[in-house]
């Protein structure tokens, strides 16, 4: 078991990614240096370096109210200031979904998306993007108690009236328990929707998200929530509390939120402080707490190792008092533990799948180049050294023979050249089906289908629609891009044949990604329509929620997608061009320089002097790659994946 804390494991992980931007970056200028960049290649590369600068872990916090979330997060967050920083309080306290995370670009704030933003479509990513729609506090980080006070914000609720609440989304007519409701008949809503709490804190600055949300009721009137933002979380901790125990209303969480999701879950039991009794021994606590364990797996239906007993409240009050035995017995070192091992091992998988192979392969390449350049320098060397005390007419016919070959190499670069253009062109009429236009053209469809009945039967229609036409187009759009691969495999072959190039065959354009998408928002629209029985809001309200979210997903889906082939049809050809400028480049020097022997024997040494620098350089930029490339490939040994050793929850407490 690693003694590494959460914080240092994660800090870890932000150095190697920093480490792996920076073997990037470090590949960029190698190939600017040594002369082998190209544009296309270059975006790619800058691209790609982006997707580790952006990288983040979403930590979802989800469970009815009052289980602790919060306090969850205050214990996570504590080690680095001795306080609470989110308020908690008895009862229902978070009354909006906020994000904490930290972005270097803007100054610490918090921001606040007004409720009654939830009267218009605009989905929740969609007024990301409008900052006009945020109300902006500046938040003073150097000031403990002035922050603590600004993000009382989080639990504010006004008191609206029931035509307003229903306007809203938040007055459920079919369980109307559920709803907050006065003395006075007004009803109580939450002031905000959503909050983004920017704060520099070391756990956040390498790239953990936080997602603190509010109980049953907004989880079941967000959609947005729970069809994607939950879902797309790297990991969601379910909290239960051992006061409680398992209420139908924890069950249903899970079930409706949580059980079928793919990502990596856990649960906490928490508040097992409650169990901690002068009158009873250690022994008889730990079982009580194994026995809970046990039946709150049984009852979720995962490993009891998946269950961890928690203490929220005496893992902050250790850390802010520095009591290292309390913070052990909490319980909730192992939960950071099992995060920083699962969760961040996930992601550097997902890392070295996406980026570093494709990084990898590109090195590779120019690896290839690097050494196609030193045996071709090397056989100019002995050229040049079989000159020596040759007569002119043998100069002249090994001149002749290389200006020939530089002749039909010319006549293939203009081969190559036409059959640029022509692809490039036929990417353009690949790229235009592809754009937002024509994805908000498709919308427009679907919504006619629906025909403003928003019932299940017209979201349905509507979905079906709007799914069908994406997914015929991303065929057509695979078949095209085939088409083009195989004029780009001709190309390749004829300099194969022609000049002895080495045989490489363009990558496919993979449309899986998107198909899967399709296919996983028609999943989740079935899935809705069957469960939208047992949902408590206004049903016509969610479903038209529920639509605009999902056609919110597609269309950054459909961005995504259209990235993705600008980018494979501008690199079609690119390993190609990279291999033609190499070796016309050779081709020019070897004339140059058989053309100077030519006209002057005398010059024979200076050239080979000068063919000898330009081998040694190779050799040395060769190195040079080697050790960015190895430093691409290195790897934290500590928090690899599926290392995790979980011990015996009864262990989680020991006195
Ligand atoms: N005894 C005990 N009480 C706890 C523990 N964790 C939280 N509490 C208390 O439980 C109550 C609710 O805690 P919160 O962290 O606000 O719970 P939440 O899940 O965020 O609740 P909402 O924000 O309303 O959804 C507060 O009174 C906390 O002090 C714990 O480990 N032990
Ligand atoms: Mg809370």
């Amino acid at each position: 078991m690693s003694n590494q804390t959460f914080e240092q494991q994660i800090g870890e992980y932000h150095q190697w990614r920093e480490r792996l931007t920076g073997a990037i970056h470090a590949y960029r200028d190698w190939l600017d240096q040594t002369g082998a960049s190209d544009a296309m290649q270059d975006l790619r590369l800058y691209d790609l370096a982006q997707i580790v600068v952006k990288d983040r872990l979403l930590l979802a916090f989800v469970a009815e109210f009052a289980r602790g979330k919060t306090e969850t997060i205050n214990a996570l967050l504590s080690s680095n200031f001795k306080s609470r920083l989110l308020p908690v309080e008895p009862g229902r306290t978070t009354m909006c979904p906020s994000e904490i995370f930290w972005d270097d670009s803007e100054e610490p704030y918090v921001k606040l998306l007004p409720i009654e933003t939830r009267k218009r479509d605009d989905s929740l990513d969609m007024l990301r993007n409008k900052p006009l729609e945020w109300v902006n506090l500046r938040l003073d980080a150097s000031s403990l108690d002035t922050m603590r006070e600004a993000l009382r914000v989080l639990v504010a609720k006004k008191e609206v009236t029931l035509g307003e609440a229903r306007a809203l989304g938040l007055w459920n007519d079919e369980d109307p328990d559920t709803n907050q409701i006065g003395a006075n008949g007004m009803v109580e809503v939450p002031v905000w929707r959503h909050a983004l709490i920017n704060y520099p804190h070391p756990l956040l600055k390498t790239g953990l998200v936080i997602l603190d949300t509010p109980g049953m009721n907004t989880l079941g009137a967000e959609p947005e929530l729970t069809i994607s933002t939950i879902p797309n979380a790297h990991a969601v901790i379910f909290l239960l509390a051992m006061d409680t125990g398992i209420t139908k209303s924890d069950m249903d969480i899970w079930t409706r939120y949580i059980r079928d999701g793919k990502t990596h879950k856990l649960a906490a039991l928490n508040k097992i402080d409650i169990l901690w009794d002068k009158l009873r021994s250690d022994i008889e606590v730990n079982a009580m707490i194994q026995a809970q364990v046990v039946s709150t797996a049984r009852q979720l239906g995962i490993p009891p190792a998946d269950v961890f007993a928690i203490s929220a409240q005496k893992a902050l009050v250790a850390r802010i008092k520095d009591d290292p035995i309390l913070l052990q017995r909490s319980g909730i070192l192992r939960v950071e533990e099992m995060l920083a091992r699962n969760i961040i091992g996930m992601k550097q998988e997902t890392l070295r799948k996406n980026v570093i192979g494709e990084v990898s392969e590109l090195g590779k390449g120019s690896r290839k180049t690097m050494r196609y350049r030193i045996a071709s320098l090397r056989g100019q060397l002995a050229e040049l050294e079989a000159l020596r005390g040759q007569n002119s007419e043998v100069v002249e016919s090994m001149l002749a023979k290389v200006m020939a070959n530089r002749r039909l190499y010319e006549e293939s670069i203009g081969t190559f050249n036409e059959g640029y253009r022509h692809i490039m062109a036929q990417g353009e009429t690949i790229m235009e089906q592809l754009s937002l236009a024509a994805f908000d053209e498709m919308v427009s469809r679907s919504l006619k289908k629906i025909g403003g009945s928003w019932t299940t039967h017209g979201l349905n229609q509507g979905m079906r629609s709007l799914i069908k036409e994406a997914g015929a187009m991303a065929e057509k759009i695979s078949r095209e891009a085939q088409g083009l691969s195989d004029m780009g495999e001709s190309l390749y072959l004829l300099f194969h044949n022609r000049h002895g190039f080495e045989r490489l065959r363009p990558r496919a354009l993979d449309m899986a990604d998107f198909h899967q998408t399709l296919q996983s928002l028609q999943t989740r629209t079935d899935e809705f329509c069957d469960r939208l029985v047992n949902i408590m809001t206004e049903k016509h309200f969610l479903v038209r929620k529920f639509y605009y979210t999902l056609v919110s997903e597609a269309r950054k889906e459909f961005e995504q997608a259209e990235h993705m082939a600008r980018s494979w049809i501008g690199n079609l050809l690119t390993p190609l061009r990279i291999q033609i400028n190499e070796h016309k480049t050779l081709l020019d020097r070897r004339s140059d320089s058989l053309a100077r022997v030519n006209e002057n024997q005398f010059t024979l040494q200076k050239n080979l002097e000068e063919v000898t620098t330009q081998l040694t350089t190779a050799q040395n930029q060769c190195a040079t790659l080697d050790r960015i490339l190895l430093a691409l490939m290195t790897t934290p040994k500590k928090i690899e994946a599926g290392q995790t050793t979980i011990a015996n929850p009864g262990e989680t407490v020991t006195a």
